[in-house]
């Protein structure tokens, strides 16, 4: 292949760098196989200029300025909300794109029934069209980021290239991006690479529009070379690799090959009026509150609740037999609508500044909103997509899959542990969903294997943050639907084989389910949530260590009736009694549905999962 035009490497540092491309950068080694592979894609997306990313603060600044330049991004009013900017995206590029989103395993089975599978060979070639000259007349930027602090055995390299300034500068947030992940990969670290384009290429004087983006799509992922080619779109998990697909898809195929899990989880420390503290991961399918959860501010005395992460959690059984978990991330990309000082005051308080915000309206002061921040609107706004919007135009303000990208650092109630290189002891993990009925507001699982069949069933009514019908009821394991990088059959193995390998060690910790969107029968909310959340939390707490009395259930361990600490709320006995209720024709009809669920996976799926549902069946009957 010929260049039409040769790229030009610099830095930020541009006279070290320039003088040492493409050997080293910012006085650094560029390690070789790095060198190799951007030059290759280099070669092939042919764009204008190549720029490493070193990941500093005059970097961003940069970056920012440039963006302001190209209206992609607007500062808002420094007195109101320092260094913080709102993005608006194209209208075609709001969300994250399952039906584009694909495995490409070199066999289909691989994939499983969950996946979008593609022939690896095919897809290559497909990919290799799409991306041939994608990036011409922009830059190309080499962002090298770490999944996890830099130099904890837990952690894990990749380099991202992009030609959307948008996506480096948001991957400054969410990753440990620049030099000190480039000098961990020359010291020999293995790294994932990933590839992204806008697939919006410029010819000579022509000029930019402000959110460039493809009509095609692609996110495509493989498994087996452990590698990312993203194409079309400049949307967060479309965009900013290092999460959605990197974290989760290919970390999770890295997880089944190396022993460990890579899951949907958030991370929270829960310490008792005792001052002793546990730690819990909890998988929730996208916003089901998760970051809420993740920032909970407890409504009851002496409880505290500190944050590890809201989205992601890679779990390993450490030296002392233990189950240890790090957040990969280093910040938070959380959905903005019904973000508010009452449902997370704690997510308003670290949007106080150096956030960038995409797809929220803006006063005309030149601050955000978006709907649920205040019970009623400002009188008038700038709409998600630039427009002018006034309350009752019948038309949303902010997105319903608006976001806030911010730094986990700015979190008041981020733990002093969160980026403990060795991770956290994880003593407890809660599986959850969005459900009208049928699922009590808690319950304890009666084994490691049961806790994975509640993983497995979790299921959740639809919201905004992906493409499909709102309200439908979607099965969704382990929160893990759109995100495990291979057969879910096989996944629900390794947390069975995982839970073996916990037995054998020190201390299997306890599996809940939870349910905080029961309704009654008049269609009402029967649990308060929110804050009230932190009494399911003491209950689990007061399991953990032996104080809290359960009755059973067919679903498994409920509170018995004066397990749950309801001091303070007016919630009277017949609502508890629903919030707890078992009825057994109803989840008859579920475990039907669970059967036809299970059958999609076939021989990949482990026997014990019909065992459950069958013990699970005979419990109901009895
Ligand atoms: O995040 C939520 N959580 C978890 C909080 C730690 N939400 C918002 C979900 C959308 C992202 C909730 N919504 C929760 C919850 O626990 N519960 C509900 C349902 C609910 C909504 C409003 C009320 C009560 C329950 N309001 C009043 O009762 C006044
Ligand atoms: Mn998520």
């Amino acid at each position: 292949m010929t260049l039409l035009e040769t790229p030009r490497i610099h830095s930020a540092h541009e006279a070290t760098a320039a003088s040492s491309a493409p050997g080293g950068y910012d006085g650094r080694a560029i390690p070789a196989d790095v060198a190799a592979w951007v030059s290759d894609i280099a070669e092939l997306a042919q764009p204008a200029e190549i720029h490493w990313c070193d990941g500093s603060t005059r970097e961003r600044h940069e970056l920012l300025q440039q963006l302001v330049a190209a209206g992609t991004i607007e500062q808002l009013n420094p007195e109101l909300r320092p260094y913080s900017f709102v993005a608006r995206s194209h209208e075609g590029d709001v969300a994250r794109l399952e039906s584009r989103t694909f495995i490409c395993s070199q066999d289909e089975a691989d994939a499983g029934p969950t996946n979008n599978w593609r022939e690896p060979v095919a897809m290559r070639a497909e990919l290799t069209a799409v991306f041939r000259g994608t990036m011409r007349g922009r830059t190309m930027y080499v962002v090298p980021f770490s999944m996890g602090p830099i130099g904890s055995p837990m952690a894990k390299m990749g380099v991202q290239v992009t030609d959307s300034p948008y996506v480096v500068v948001s991957m400054g947030t969410m990753t440990r991006m620049g030099s000190a992940a480039l000098d961990a990969i020359a010291a020999g670290a293995d790294w994932v690479p990933a590839v992204h384009s806008v697939g919006a290429p410029l010819a000579p004087g022509e000029h930019d529009v402000a959110w460039p983006c493809n009509d095609a799509k692609y996110v495509a992922h493989f498994p087996e070379t452990r590698e990312i080619w993203s194409f079309g779109s400049a949307y967060g998990g479309n965009a900013i690799l290092a999460k959605k697909a990197f974290a989760l898809r290919i970390a999770s195929v890295q997880a089944r090959d190396e022993g460990w899990l890579a899951e949907h989880m958030l991370l929270i420390k829960v310490t008792a009026p005792s001052g002793k503290a546990y730690h819990l991961a909890a998988a929730f399918p996208s916003a089901c509150g998760k970051t809420n959860l993740a920032m909970l501010t407890p409504s009851i005395p002496g409880w505290s609740v500190e944050t590890i992460g809201d989205d992601i959690a890679w779990l390993r059984i450490g030296a002392d037999g233990r189950l240890r978990a790090i957040n990969p991330e280093a910040g938070f990309f959380g959905v903005a609508p019904g973000t508010s000082a009452t449902t997370n005051p704690t997510a308003i308080d670290t949007l106080w500044g150096n956030t960038i915000f995409t797809n929220v309206a803006t006063t005309d002061d030149g601050d955000v909103w978006w709907e649920g921040l205040t019970p009623t609107p400002p009188a008038h706004l700038t709409d998600w997509r630039g427009r002018s919007w006034t309350p009752g135009s019948g038309t949303r303000a902010a997105h319903p899959n608006s976001r806030f990208t911010v730094s986990a650092r700015q979190c008041p109630s981020i733990a002093s542990t969160w980026e403990d290189p060795e991770g956290v002891v994880v003593d407890a993990i809660v599986f959850g969903g969005r459900r009208a009925s049928n699922v009590p507001l808690v319950v304890e699982a009666r084994d490691w294997d049961h806790g994975v069949f509640m993983g497995a069933t979790i299921a959740s009514e639809q919201t905004a943050a992906a493409e499909g019908t709102v309200g439908e009821l979607r099965r969704d394991p382990f929160a893990m639907l759109p995100f495990c990088g291979y057969n879910m059959g096989d996944y629900f193995a390794h947390w069975l084989d995982f839970g073996r390998r916990l037995r054998r060690s020190a201390r299997v910790p306890r599996v809940f389910q939870v349910n905080w969107f029961r309704k009654g029968a008049d269609g009402s909310f029967l649990w308060p949530g929110f804050g009230d959340n932190a009494r399911v939390l003491q209950w689990m707490v007061e399991r953990l260590e032996g104080t809290a009395s359960a009755d059973e259930s067919p679903l498994g361990c409920v509170p018995a009736a004066d397990g749950l600490n309801l001091d303070g709320l007016d919630l009277d006995d017949d609502r508890v009694r629903e919030l707890f209720a078992v009825d057994p024709a109803a989840l008859r009809v579920e475990v039907d549905d669970i059967e036809r669920f299970f059958a999609t996976f076939g021989e990949r799926l482990p026997a014990e999962l019909p065992r459950q549902f069958e013990l699970l069946r005979a419990r109901l009957d009895d």
